[in-house]
């Protein structure tokens, strides 16, 4: 079932914020932001934050979350919170497409950098793409190494300043934000590192298998 509501809390009132706006050093610029047209063919803006997802609401306290990183990896690394917490932090002014044909614009994300994560786990010379799992019964979505490691991906805790809350993926979501965003994985547990692609969740059902908004691969097993 698919749910589908709205966080009332998130509304954007204005005109969403642009990439130059954004003075804080050190923050990440999503280089989408930078385009004329930031809104990919066949979206519209929306000024709230919907609310989707496959299942239900997994609730997970930070003490009791988890992530294992695992598969082609030097070595397996399982963190908990007080874990992740420790590692360096970034920060991304990104925007988010969802194939139902909205787009959210500058959203600020705090976390880690998949790339910081990556790291600590050491990638296999044969490692290809990446299997997310998530907490909402074993949910998958799967993506090239390449698209996973992008500059602004990242394992995020915080949204514009807030912490994120169990309806949008809490304790900690995946966020990759050239692709579409159900290649986002809310309450992430794992990160598998794999040499073959493994279809997740919706790319078995019907989404396509990469999800690049710009060329709208939003249908289809092609790849
Ligand atoms: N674990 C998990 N992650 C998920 C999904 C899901 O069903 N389960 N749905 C995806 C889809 S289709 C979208 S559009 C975004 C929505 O994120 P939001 O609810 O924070 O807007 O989460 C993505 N990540
Ligand atoms: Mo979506």
């Amino acid at each position: 079932m698919f749910e589908s509501e709205h966080d009332h809390a998130k509304y954007q009132s204005g005109e969403p914020l642009k990439p130059e706006d954004i003075t804080e050093e050190g923050i990440i610029i999503s280089p989408d932001t930078h385009r004329a047209e930031r809104i990919p063919p066949g979206q519209a803006r929306t000024r709230k934050w919907p609310i989707l997802h496959a299942s239900h609401v997994p609730t997970i306290e930070t003490e009791d979350w988890r992530l294992k990183i695992f598969g082609l990896v030097e070595k397996e690394v399982n963190l908990n919170w007080d874990r992740f917490q420790a590692l360096p932090r970034c920060k991304v002014f990104a925007d988010f497409h969802c194939v139902t044909r909205w787009s959210r614009l500058s959203n600020v994300w705090e976390g880690v950098s998949t790339r910081t994560l990556l790291d600590l786990a050491g990638i296999q010379p044969e490692a290809k793409y990446v299997v997310c799992h998530a907490y909402d019964n074993g949910w998958t979505t799967n993506l090239p190494l390449v698209d996973f490691l992008a500059e602004d991906a990242l394992l995020a805790d915080t949204h514009d300043e807030m912490p994120i809350n169990d309806a949008h993926g809490g304790p900690v979501r995946g966020m990759v934000p050239r692709l579409y965003a159900w290649k986002s994985a809310k309450w992430i547990r794992g990160i598998e590192v794999v040499a073959a692609d493994k279809p997740g969740f919706w790319e078995r059902g019907g989404y396509h298998n990469h999800g690049d908004p710009w060329t709208e691969e939003r249908f289809g097993y092609s790849r």
